[in-house]
């Protein structure tokens, strides 16, 4: 049975769950990190020396890193539907996992630090704006691909949505930030979230990481 050790609440854990959320595989997820603690438990440093979550566990396989876990279980487990068996869609399925991890993943995790978990009396207005415009930016390039398509690659959904959409429960539904009007983008995500996967896995309260700074 596939195991992965990681919080609940943490967006990385939730973006490598949503993907065996969707393989169906049968599975058990481990709490740790957070108020969970166990990031520095010897048995845990030896299978991930970053100390962080989430950590898949396959048989031998020891892995790390949310990307390379989707990735891996898209291709091993779901290679026609989640992962592609044609290389020029398989690219860029690649592509959207890529963008969204250099560009569109540092000014989401940024904004939501900024102004969820840090303290109401110690928020940087002037930085929150500039963050929230720099991430509007970026979803507006989601906005404008999607314009004549369902889902990032090929009309149906990959791989690719998963990183990307996995920000989405957060983005849209805090309320603190000033948001654009993205109706591609929300078209894309009442898609999701009629997803059991993302049900279970994504579309979770919150509350608890409120003004939280310490994990
Ligand atoms: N690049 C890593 C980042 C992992 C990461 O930073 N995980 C955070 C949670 S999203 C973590 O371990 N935080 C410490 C904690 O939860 O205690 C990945 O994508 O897996």
């Amino acid at each position: 049975m596939l195991k992965i050790w990681g919080r609940a609440s943490a967006v990385n854990v939730q973006k490598a769950m949503w993907a065996v959320g969707e393989t169906g595989l049968p599975h058990e997820r481990i709490d740790v990190g957070g108020k969970f603690g166990g990031l520095d438990e010897p048995a845990y440093v030896a299978k991930n020396p970053n100390r962080r979550v989430p950590t898949l566990e396959d048989g031998e396989l020891i892995l790390y890193e949310s990307g390379a876990i989707v990735r891996y279980l898209a291709a091993k487990y779901s290679p026609e539907e989640l992962w592609s068996q044609d290389e020029k869609e398989r690219a860029l399925i690649d592509q959207w996992m890529e963008w969204t991890v250099s560009t569109l993943y540092p000014d989401f995790i940024a904004l939501f630090w900024l102004v969820f978990r840090t303290p109401v009396a110690d928020r940087d207005a002037k930085r929150i704006a500039s963050v929230n415009a720099a991430a509007n930016k970026a979803y507006q390039i989601l906005e404008d691909h999607l314009a004549d398509r369902e889902y990032l690659v090929g009309d149906r959904f990959t791989a690719a949505d998963i990183p990307a959409g996995m920000t989405l429960y957060r983005y849209l539904e805090m309320k603190e930030i000033d948001l654009p009007h993205l109706p591609n983008l929300r078209r894309w995500y009442a898609a999701l979230c009629e997803r059991p996967a993302y049900q279970t896995h994504i579309m979770l309260d919150f509350e608890e990481l409120r003004g939280r700074l310490d994990f």
